[in-house]
């Protein structure tokens, strides 16, 4: 049926699941459609607002058009869209951060409430009734699962070579009856190639033929190139002193241009025959692979470049046996992450000197986008790094600070940070110690005495001398930041 009747399907308050991981295989057509239906009621004075559960991220015709519309009563787990990411922080709509590993186990527990709705991207459908997954997997296998009824888009736009490239697993339970996940190498399939679906609950399909969201990278600046080399160097080392083998560990990047400029460095470096066990491929892993340095990928989605995206597309067949597309509970699972021993590489905000990141909340109080995959990995990874420019919003940020104005990822939890500036290897490390490493090779010139001068008065006064802190002035950049625009 055409996208407008499918749309009303869905009713005012429904609880609506939608397919979608950063910015791949989420519905466009029916989100469009609702959103216009949602105006017209408004402007009709009738209230109309969902709750949206999906993936990850998703595209403009999803959360910017609902979020545009005044839609969305309730999200969940990550978000980075921009209209979205205003609505939350003007306190208009509800948004639960979460670690992306816990979506569909959380649902499951029920806490959350019923799934009415299910709005779900595929490829395709089998002449059995199976569904062949999209671009991405995320958590459709449980969307799929727990809604009382079922719209698909089929959208013709994504390649046939997916069929295959998916590998669904259905061995997940709760406690008391969870079970080893058998996964030993980041190329072992576990599950099948396609969602199950009970044909009962498909109220709707709707044809489409609309590109995913595909944002462009920027060129790596000369910033993204010197954190690459740091980063580069350090894995080198790593390897030269036999912490790592020389086909490194398998490799978890976050999405953006830092990460996809470590993902370029790699091409140049001696590493041969690695793999990656990541939440999303991005083009940097597509320009490893065809290089022949990456042996393959494991992820729950696809975040391409329009172009690569159209290179994907006319040559998938070639990767079918080099990438494996898995729910996102297994993408992101600790128990996987820890086994397998993930070198993870994420972005921050912001780091205080004693290795606290803060990955979301922009002084404190405005979400940028969300913890995302970083929590999952972070925690578990063999090395967990991250990494950033070393300010931000042309230097009148320092993105090193005192105290970190929110934390995602306590210093237990950091292992490495790296900025343009140099690498902080902060393993075995006590705090005092952390902090001299962090001042000294990761700040900013600009904000570096001023760092220095924080600590050795903070060394002779602070209440406790284990992490020494003024507890009146740690938290005084961001507040002259938010009066003055800079923290300097
Ligand atoms: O905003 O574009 O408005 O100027 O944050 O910053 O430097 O372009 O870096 O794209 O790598 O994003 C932590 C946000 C970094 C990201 C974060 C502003 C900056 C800019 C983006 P503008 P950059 P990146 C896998 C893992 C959490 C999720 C995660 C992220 C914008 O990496 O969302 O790791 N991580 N997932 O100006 C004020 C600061 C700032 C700042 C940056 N200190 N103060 N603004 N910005 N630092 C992916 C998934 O889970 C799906």
């Amino acid at each position: 049926m055409g996208a407008e009747d499918a749309a009303s399907l869905i009713d005012n308050g429904a609880v609506v699941g939608m397919s979608g991981f950063t910015g791949s295989g989420y519905p466009k057509a029916v989100p469009l459609a609702l959103a216009a239906q949602i105006e017209e009621q408004h402007a009709a004075g009738n209230p109309f607002q969902v709750k949206i559960w999906s993936g990850a991220s998703t595209g403009p015709e999803l959360d910017g058009a609902l979020a545009k519309a005044d839609g969305i009563d309730f999200r969940l787990p990550y978000n980075s869209d921009p209209i979205a990411r205003e609505k939350i922080n003007a306190g208009e709509m509800n948004y639960f951060d979460m670690h992306l590993s816990q979506v569909a186990p959380m649902a499951w527990q029920g806490f959350l409430g019923r799934l009415d709705t299910a709005v779900i991207e595929v490829s395709g459908i089998t002449p059995e009734g199976d569904l062949i997954p999209s671009s991405s997997v995320g958590n459709n296998k449980t969307w799929l699962d727990q809604a009382e009824k079922i719209i698909l888009e089929v959208n013709s736009w994504q390649s046939d070579a997916f069929d295959g490239m998916h590998d669904i697993y259905y061995g997940t339970a709760l406690p008391p009856n969870r079970l080893p996940i058998p996964l030993v190498k980041p190329d072992d399939r576990i599950g099948q190639p396609h969602f199950k679906v009970d044909p009962n609950k498909i109220v709707a399909i709707v044809e489409t033929d609309i590109p995913d969201r595909n944002a462009p990278f920027a060129k790596p600046d000369a910033t993204a190139e010197a954190i690459a080399g740091h980063l580069l160097d350090f894995l080198k080392h790593e390897v030269a002193v036999g912490r790592m083998p020389a086909s490194l560990l398998p490799l978890q990047s976050g999405v953006g241009n830092v990460t996809n400029a470590v993902l370029a460095g790699l091409l140049d470096s001696p590493f041969e025959n690695m793999t990656s066990f990541t939440e999303v491929i991005q083009d940097g892993m597509l320009d490893l692979l065809d290089a022949g340095k990456l042996r393959m990928a494991s992820a729950t989605a696809f975040s391409l470049s329009p172009e690569v995206a159209e290179r994907f597309n006319k040559d998938a067949h070639r990767y079918r046996d080099k990438l494996i597309l898995r729910p996102q509970e297994i993408s992101n699972h600790p128990e996987l992450i820890r086994r397998l021993g993930c070198v993870a590489m994420n972005g921050l905000i912001e780091a205080d000197i004693y290795g606290n990141v803060n990955s979301t909340h922009i002084m404190g109080s405005r979400i940028q986008n969300g913890i995302g995959g970083s929590g999952d990995f972070a925690r578990n990874a063999f090395i967990s790094i991250f990494m950033s420019p070393s300010t931000a919003k042309g230097g009148k940020i320092s993105a090193i600070v005192p105290m970190a104005s929110h934390v995602d990822h306590i210093s237990q939890d950091v292992q490495v940070i790296v900025t343009e500036q140099g690498l902080a290897d902060l393993r075995g490390l006590a705090p005092k110690q952390k902090a001299k490493l962090i001042i000294e090779n990761c700040t900013h010139p600009d904000y570096r005495d001023a760092l220095r001068d924080y600590f050795d008065r903070a060394n002779h006064s602070s209440f406790g001398k284990h992490a020494p802190n003024n507890l009146n002035e740690a938290l005084s950049w961001h507040q002259r930041y938010v009066e003055t625009g800079s923290m300097k």
